[in-house]
C-alpha cells in the first residue's frame, strides 16, 4: 500500500533535516508523526519515527545529566505553581488567562515544548505560573524532575469533558514514576525516596461540561484526597476563585511589617510560610532583627488590635506587625 504522504508531511521532514537542537528535531518528528496517514502502509514508518524520537530524547537526557545546564525555573514572586496535564487540556490558555504571557495555543497536541512562565497578579502579590509541556511527552521529563520537585504547588489541569478522573490518575501515575506523590497521600514519603508535593485539580472547560457531570465525578472521586475546582479558561469562568485557591494551596501568608512611628505599606508584604512566627518575620526584614527584637505589636491575629506579642507569636495572613528592636 502506498503511504500517500502529504506536502505538509514533507515540509515537516524538511524541518527535521535542518533542525539543529534535540528539541527542534523531536518537534519536527512529532509533527511528521501527527501528519502521517495512519494505516498499514505507514506502520513501519510510524515505528521508525517513534524510535528516532525515543533515541533523541535519551541522548538529550544523557547529555543533560552530565551538563551543568539548569532546568530549574528561577522562582519569582510569592510562590511557584506548575500546571501539569495531558495534551490539549487548556494549560496554555489558562496561563494566558491568568498571566501576562501569550503562550502558543492550538487544538492539536504538544504545542508547548518547553515551559512558559508568567506572573499572575493576586491582590497585593504576584504568583508565578509555569505552563508545562504535556506530561506524557518525552521532553517533559527533561524539565519535570526539577520543576515538579521545586514548585510550591502542582496544579493538575484536566479536560472535564474527557474522562477527567482517568486523566488525574494518569498524571498521578506519571508523577509517581518521577518519585512525586501528593502530600497527605498516605504513602510514607519519609521512609522512601518519594517526595510529597501539594496538589490541586483544575477541571477546565466547564463551559462545555454539560450539567457539570465531569466536575461532579471528579470532585466525588478525589474527595478528601485532592481539592478540585471547575473553571473555563476560554470563557474566563471562576478564574477569580481559582486565583484564591492557588494562593490558599501555596501555604504562605502575607505579613506587613513596619517600624515604630511609620505608616504601613500594604502593597509590599513580606511572604512567609504558613504558621510563621514574629521572629521569622523579623528575620525576613533584616538578618539581625530576630536577635535584636525587643517586642512587637500586632494587628490582625492578636487577641485585640495593637496587642504586644513575643517572638513566638504565630502570624496570620495580612497581619500588620510593628517591630521594636534594640539599637
Ligand atoms: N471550550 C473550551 N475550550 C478550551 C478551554 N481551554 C482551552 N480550550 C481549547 O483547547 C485547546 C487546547 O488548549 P491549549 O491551551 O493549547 O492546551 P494545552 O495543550 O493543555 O496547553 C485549544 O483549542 C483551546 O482553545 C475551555 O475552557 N473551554
Ligand atoms: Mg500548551
Amino acid at each position: 500500500m502506498p503511504a500517500n504522504l502529504t506536502p505538509q508531511y514533507f515540509e515537516a521532514e524538511r524541518h527535521y533535516k535542518s533542525a539543529t537542537t534535540p528539541e527542534e528535531k523531536i518537534q519536527a518528528l512529532e509533527a511528521m508523526l501527527a501528519l502521517m496517514p495512519k494505516h498499514k502502509g505507514t506502520d513501519h514508518l510510524q515505528a521508525d519515527l517513534r524510535h528516532k524520537i525515543a533515541k533523541i530524547t535519551e541522548e538529550a537526557e544523557r547529555k543533560l545529566a552530565t551538563s551543568r545546564k539548569n532546568f530549574n525555573i528561577h522562582k519569582e514572586g510569592a510562590g511557584q505553581v506548575a500546571l501539569i496535564g495531558m495534551p490539549n487540556t487548556g494549560k496554555s490558555l489558562l496561563t494566558a488567562s491568568l498571566t501576562n504571557v501569550v503562550p502558543e495555543i492550538a487544538d492539536y497536541p504538544f504545542t508547548t515544548k518547553s515551559p512558559n512562565v508568567g506572573m499572575m497578579p493576586f491582590e497585593n502579590i504576584q504568583i508565578q505560573i509555569i505552563d508545562m509541556p504535556a506530561i506524557n511527552m518525552p521532553e517533559s521529563r527533561i524539565w519535570a524532575n526539577n520543576i515538579f520537585r521545586n514548585a510550591d504547588l502542582l496544579a493538575l489541569v484536566v479536560d472535564l469533558t474527557n474522562n477527567p478522573c482517568e486523566q488525574v490518575n494518569s498524571i498521578l501515575s506519571e508523577l509517581e514514576k518521577m518519585g512525586i506523590v501528593p502530600a497527605l497521600s498516605g504513602k510514607d514519603a519519609a521512609a522512601s525516596s518519594l517526595r510529597e508535593r501539594k496538589m490541586l485539580i483544575i477541571g477546565n472547560m466547564s463551559d462545555i461540561d454539560i450539567d457539570g457531570e465531569g466536575f461532579k465525578s471528579l470532585a466525588h472521586e478525589f474527595k478528601g484526597r485532592l481539592d478540585s475546582i471547575s473553571v473555563s479558561a476560554a470563557d474566563k469562568l471562576n478564574l477569580e476563585e481559582l486565583k484564591r485557591q492557588l494562593f490558599a494551596h501555596i501555604d504562605i501568608i502575607r505579613v506587613h511589617t513596619k517600624s515604630p512611628g511609620t505608616r504601613v505599606d500594604l502593597n509590599n508584604p513580606v511572604i512567609l510560610k504558613k504558621d510563621a512566627t514574629v521572629r521569622e518575620a523579623a528575620a525576613a526584614v533584616h538578618k539581625d532583627f530576630a536577635s535584636r527584637l525587643r517586642y512587637s505589636v500586632v494587628w490582625g491575629s492578636g487577641k485585640f488590635e495593637g496587642q504586644r506579642v513575643g517572638p513566638e507569636h504565630v502570624l496570620h495572613d495580612n497581619d500588620i506587625i510593628e517591630l521594636h528592636v534594640s539599637g
